[in-house]
């Protein structure tokens, strides 16, 4: 596998909820745009849940698989087991890094920090990379924190905070630039991809802003 500053460039972030289309084909679709990392996010209003959540989960992998992108999962660490996931992403208010850290070994671990305080107790523990935001309002994550701007990341750069960063929230094709020039590794992105009606020409236009 890359290394993981290589696979945050284009993150992908998607449940059945963010989508108009069929999930399967939207994430095709991303794919072939050139995304770089896949999260599964099954939240939100309608969500799927037990044996359809896991099926689904199983469908994206395996179109993940078909084209070498690595599939993390959000939250749901019984669920990457089951799947043998490429890693997990938690947030403040879930499971322990410690705990993820003993259940999955070397996997991927992905922590979203609001704070510089929050990014460097969640490097103490041991976590991968951070996902940082929101960068900027977004109406995709309806408990999402206030909105922190691409300046928390360079606060956090300036504070000599290495780990690979991913920003996210609110993330479009016309400031991804912004991101990325703040210090962040890559952009996470929900909507940009998966409500567009054509996602594969929305992830190339946001593939062709970050190189
Ligand atoms: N965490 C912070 S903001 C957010 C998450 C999961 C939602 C990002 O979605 P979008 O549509 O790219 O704003
Ligand atoms: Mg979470």
């Amino acid at each position: 596998m890359h290394p993981i500053k290589d696979l945050l460039t284009l993150y992908f972030v998607m449940g059945s909820p963010n989508c108009k289309e069929n999930p399967r084909h939207v994430l095709r679709e991303a794919i072939e745009g050139g995304i770089t990392l896949f999260q599964y996010r099954e939240k939100g209003i309608d969500c799927l849940a037990d044996r359809d959540k896991v099926e689904l989960a199983k469908d994206l992998q395996g179109i993940c698989r078909e084209f070498n992108v690595p599939f993390i999962v959000n939250d749901d660490v019984d669920l990457a087991i089951e799947l043998d996931a490429d890693g997990v992403h938690i947030g403040q208010e879930d499971i322990s890094i410690e705990d993820v850290r003993k259940r999955i070994g070397n996997k991927i671990i992905g922590v979203s920090a609001h704070s510089i305080e929050e990014a460097l107790i969640a490097i103490d523990k041991g976590a991968d990379y951070l996902g940082v935001g929101p960068m900027y309002a977004t109406a995709t994550k309806l408990d999402a924190r206030k909105v922190q701007g691409p300046q928390l990341i360079r606060k956090m750069r300036e504070a000599s905070i290495t780990i690979p960063i991913v920003g996210i929230g609110g993330i479009t094709q016309s400031t991804v630039t912004e991101v990325i020039n703040n210090g962040a590794d890559g952009v996470a992105i929900i909507s940009a991809i998966s409500q567009s009606n054509f996602p594969k020409i929305a992830t190339q236009d946001i593939m062709l802003k970050i190189k």
